[in-house]
């Protein structure tokens, strides 16, 4: 069988997952989905994956869902619970992702980077919902999710032409966080995720949720989401050993002072 995703420890912490469908430019297939699930389910509580960069093999990140599988099946790839759960739990996987981007993320596979916290992207990479195109629209949360992100205008724009953008207006919208030349997205993706995953995975984990909430919720809900955060960080002592050796570094100049 196509080995469809690779996993990989290549640093220490970061867990590099590949989506390995070159040939079919890495379309989401549903079972490239429920591997990508079952990484992540295993990944969950696991200590030694602190931060995960998601890449596609062969110089493009995705092309989105599967057009062959969805057109064999019609409503009920729409309808397929299995995919649903799976996707539901990539979204809902509690520790950082990185998605690097090289090439085009389109349709499912924007909708996927949408999905992780940071996109890393090739100054020559492209990003589209061209769903228009094929007579249907995303339903993997881009409507909801891009707009949120790079407001409605340009969500509209590139949801209603399904014309691509550029890496750099990408960039300016707020969609991208890192610009990198290209060919460079995996291996700056990979130095991000080493510095995420030397910090405190409890409170790298509490960002995440606080931040995620800002999408969700209200204002005012949102701060109480990290205000709760927040304690949770000091009642899970994720602050004692770096506040002690920020107040012994001190003590220390002081003494030698
Ligand atoms: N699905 C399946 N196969 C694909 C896909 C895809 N999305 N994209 C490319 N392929 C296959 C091609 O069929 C081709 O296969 P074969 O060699 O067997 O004919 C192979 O990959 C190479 O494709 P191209 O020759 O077209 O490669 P190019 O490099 O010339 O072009 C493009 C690459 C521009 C990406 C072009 O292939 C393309 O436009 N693809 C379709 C992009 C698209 O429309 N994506 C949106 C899909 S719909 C979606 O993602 C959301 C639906 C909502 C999901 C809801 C739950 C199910």
């Amino acid at each position: 069988m196509e080995d469809i995703i690779l996993k990989s420890m290549p640093e220490d912490g970061v867990m590099q997952v590949s989506l390995n469908r070159p040939k079919q430019r890495n379309a989401l297939s549903n079972d490239l989905i429920a591997k990508l699930a079952e990484i992540f389910e295993v990944a969950w509580d696991s200590s030694g994956v602190r931060c995960c960069v998601l890449v596609g093999v062969g110089g493009v990140f995705s092309a989105g869902a599967d057009i062959k599988e969805m057109e064999a099946d019609g409503i009920n790839a729409i309808d397929n619970i299995q995919r649903k759960k799976n996707w539901a739990l990539i979204e809902q996987f509690p520790k950082p992702i990185i998605a690097a981007v090289e090439g085009y993320a389109f349709g499912g596979g924007h909708e996927l980077a949408l999905v992780a916290d940071l996109i890393v992207a090739s100054d020559d990479s492209r990003f589209g919902q061209p769903e228009i195109n094929l007579g249907i629209l995303p339903g993997d949360g881009a409507t909801q999710r891009l707009t949120r992100v790079a407001g409605k205008s340009l969500a509209m724009q590139m949801m209603l032409t399904g014309d691509p953008i550029s890496a750099e207006t990408a960039y300016a919208a707020g969609l991208v966080s890192c610009l990198v030349p290209s060919g460079r997205a995996l291996e700056e993706a990979l130095k991000l995720a080493v510095s995420i995953a030397k910090k405190s995975p409890i409170a790298a984990q509490l960002v995440k949720t606080s931040i995620k909430s800002a999408y969700e919720t209200s204002l005012s809900a949102g701060l109480e989401v990290e205000r709760q955060a927040i304690r949770q960080a000091f009642a899970k002592d994720s602050h004692v050993e770096p506040m002690r050796k920020f107040v012994g570094r001190k003590n220390l100049t002081k003494t030698r002072g």
